[in-house]
């Protein structure tokens, strides 16, 4: 299953590596077709080549729009090897085989990506690059087809060991090959829709970019990888791991929670996340501060958690942080001092993202379910204090409503239904995912008893309405003197009722911010 390669077409937009790759070639005897600047590229290298339009006889046309959309090419790609009717027919209209193919495509992602008018996007989609890789995949039985600059080195180390490509490479490199033109289509596709206006096109194609394998998924008994998509976001994807044992997927998926979280705050702030909830946040002059009070939330949960910073992570913080067992890092920057701190934890995963996620950019979230999946945009809402409207007798103070727009943006990162007490911009409370808004106010109110907090001018907040006063009750007696909730349910006036009768203040924000 060996096969030898004579001939060779190269025809790429990113030259990276070009040159090696085919003096590589050359040394093992393989003649080069190539298009215009490759072949330029290689000539002016010294590397002998032959341009494709000299070999099939016909020039490249049409600004370029054609130039391998050609039988010679085709016919040399796909005539099976094993059927003498197939080379009796290459051989009468004088098509010589070709047995490798490097392509890499018009940067048709790179060119959206750095705003580019309509026709220039339009002038980068490429026709006959996928066209090649589509033919050559489909001949793998004697072609091998190269799509990424890393296949070069796979290959040539093939060719020194064993003369010619393997079947077992030549499959793998096709499999490659339709990931790439699936996730180029995919590009244009989602670009295309967007010019017309159309936020969900009649097909959704989703391209990924296998970053790394991971484990094995939420359990061991699963497996798992993870894919990076356009367009990148500062956060876990484009982090830098400076230390630390592999990320799980848990891992992955928490961590993601923690930065998204921490990010929605201006100030030096501190989140420490459990199994995608936050489990203690806060707000202070510095992330050391941040951290202490953060810690005294929940210092149960924080065993093992994943700690985010808004910040640079410096030596106090650093210090403080790995004197409980705690999984992942994340930060922006981290002072040296720091990074020799945690040098101690060898498996601390400490992740720099060299910035923050915007909290308010568009962008698309999706969700499988059996047999589809759900697409829908980011929650990008937030709150500010314009946005609040007061229902009750008595208005909150100045330092409540710091308070109350606090816990709502700590509310927008905790699964439903979310309860989260706050005082001083530091939750003392979190009730995450409860199946009735009751339960997470006692839950919150009970954990945050028990870690010693004193609940007295508190201020709770709500992600949805709070469809009965009973919630709002619970609240009350934990010791809530503020709440903030988006207002909308036909008992309002009870609720709004219960909260006067209890002298506290009520504002409504009129926005929701559901996670399931
Ligand atoms: O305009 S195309 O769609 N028409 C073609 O026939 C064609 N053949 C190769 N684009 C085509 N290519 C692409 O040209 C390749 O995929 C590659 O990205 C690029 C290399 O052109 P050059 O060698 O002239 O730099």
């Amino acid at each position: 299953d060996i096969v030898r390669i004579r001939r060779a077409l190269i025809s790429v937009s990113d030259k990276t590596g070009l040159v090696e790759f085919a003096r590589a070639l050359e040394a093992h005897g393989v003649e080069i077709l190539s298009t215009g600047g490759s072949a330029k590229a290689l000539r002016d290298a010294g590397v002998p080549v032959r341009e494709v339009s000299d070999h099939t006889g016909f020039p490249e046309i049409l600004d370029g729009r054609v130039k391998t959309l050609v039988p010679q090419v085709h016919g040399g790609i796909l005539g099976r090897r094993d059927l003498p009717e197939h080379l009796a027919q290459m051989e009468a209209h004088n098509i010589a085989p070709i047995d490798l193919v490097a392509v890499n495509l018009y940067p048709f992602e790179a060119t959206v990506a750095r705003g580019a008018a309509f026709e220039d996007c339009i002038e980068n989609i490429d026709i006959g690059g996928p066209a090649m890789i589509r033919s050559a995949a489909k001949n793998h039985a004697s072609v091998a087809v190269l799509t990424a600059p890393e296949h070069f080195a796979t290959v040539i180390a093939e060719l020194n060991t064993h003369g010619g490509t393997r079947l077992a490479t030549r499959r793998a490199l096709a499999a490659s090959a339709y990931g790439r033109t699936a996730a180029y289509d995919a590009a244009i596709s989602t670009w295309f829709a967007a010019q017309n206006g159309v936020e969900y096109p009649a097909t959704f194609a989703i391209a990924g970019q296998l970053k790394q394998t991971l484990r094995y998924g939420e359990n061991p008994h699963q497996s798992a990888a993870f894919y990076t998509a356009a367009p990148a976001r500062f956060g876990v994807a484009t982090a830098t791991q400076v230390q630390g044992k592999e990320l799980s997927y848990n891992n992955f998926n928490d961590t993601d929670a923690a930065y998204e979280c921490v990010a929605e705050f201006a100030e030096p702030t501190v989140v420490i996340v459990k199994h995608a909830n936050p489990c203690g946040i806060a707000t202070a002059a510095c992330v050391a501060d941040a951290w202490d009070a953060a810690l005294a939330c929940d210092p149960v949960s924080a065993f093992g958690g994943i700690v985010a910073l808004n910040r640079p992570l410096d030596e106090a913080t650093a210090t403080k942080i790995s004197s409980i067992f705690t999984e992942v890092i994340i930060a922006p920057e981290a002072t040296q001092g720091a990074i020799d701190i945690l040098a101690a934890k060898k498996n601390l995963r400490l992740l720099l993202t060299g910035g923050l996620p915007d909290p308010s950019e568009a962008g698309i979230t999706f969700k499988s379910l059996a047999g589809g999946f759900l697409l829908q945009t980011r929650d990008a809402g937030r709150i500010t204090p314009h946005d609040l409207k007061i229902v009750t007798k008595r208005a909150p103070t100045p330092a409540e409503i710091e308070d109350l727009i606090f816990a709502f943006r700590v509310c927008k990162h905790v699964k439903s239904n979310a309860i989260v007490y706050a005082k001083n911009l530091a939750t003392i409370g979190v009730g995450a995912g409860q199946m009735n808004r009751v339960d997470s106010a006692r839950i919150a109110a009970w954990r945050g008893a028990a870690a010693g907090l004193d609940f007295t001018g508190c201020v709770v907040a709500s992600d949805a309405f709070f469809p009965f006063a009973d919630g709002l009750e619970a609240a009350i007696s934990a010791g809530a003197k503020a709440v903030i909730q988006p207002g909308g349910s036909i008992r309002d006036a009870e609720v709004i009722e219960a909260a006067d009768a209890a002298g506290i203040a009520m504002v409504f924000t009129n926005m929701r911010h559901f996670r399931h």
